[in-house]
């Protein structure tokens, strides 16, 4: 019997969705990859990896060898890693703080445009003005009774951006976002029965 694939339950019932409304951002036949496919599949690439790390070292287990010998090489192995780390360390600071220092959150530019998301099972209500390319918003995100996630994917449904949605709390997200087009808001936390239905568009308009 041939294996059959079994969709993940964002993909599943979010595309299915998106399809069975003729939706014209998602196209028949060409289901793009999604970020967390991406994540899962590099997490197998890394269980394999571990679990080849403890199989080698289980094979070795019954080899005997001069303790002195062991000690030094393990040393120095030790040291390697070491700089390793370092060079590792140095490469990403160097690379993804270019963005520092972040925007003063206290003081919001006049220009800023304020959206209030707030999730209720099920559906999400998203009030202010419009969102505009190139203008800074900022998602002022809570809930009315349990916890939810809130995620803003694109319109080829790539994640854009997300934070929690919790009862009597207000997160603040903020987002310029950079090309136009119908954006989708989507839970990422399963919160009851109908968590799928807990979707909503988000228009973003040309400067
Ligand atoms: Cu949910």
């Amino acid at each position: 019997m041939p294996p059959t694939r079994t969709p993940g339950c964002f993909r599943g019932e979010a595309l299915a969705r998106l399809l069975s409304a003729g939706h014209p951002t998602v196209s028949q036949g060409k289901i793009p990859m999604l970020l967390q496919e991406k994540v899962w599949l590099i997490s197998l690439v890394l269980i394999a990896a571990m679990a080849a790390v403890f199989l080698w070292v289980a094979a070795g287990a019954a080899r005997q060898a001069d303790a002195e010998t062991v000690q030094q090489r393990a040393y120095r192995l030790r040291t390697g890693w070491f700089w390793l780390l370092v060079a590792i360390i140095v490469i990403a600071s160097a690379t993804t703080l270019t963005a520092l220092p972040y925007p003063d959150h206290a003081s919001p530019p006049a220009s800023r445009v304020v959206l209030r998301a707030t999730g209720a099972q099920w559906a999400w209500t998203v009030e202010g003005s419009d969102i505009v390319v190139g203008r800074p918003v900022e998602f002022q995100v809570t809930s009315t009774d349990v916890n939810h996630g809130f995620g803003i994917y694109d319109p080829s449904l790539e994640m854009v951006a997300q934070t929690q949605a919790m009862p009597g709390y207000t997160n603040r997200l903020q987002l310029t976002f950079a090309t136009p087009g119908t954006y989708h808001i989507l839970c990422l936390e399963y919160c009851g029965l109908a968590h799928h239905e807990m979707m909503t568009d988000l228009v973003v308009k040309p400067n």
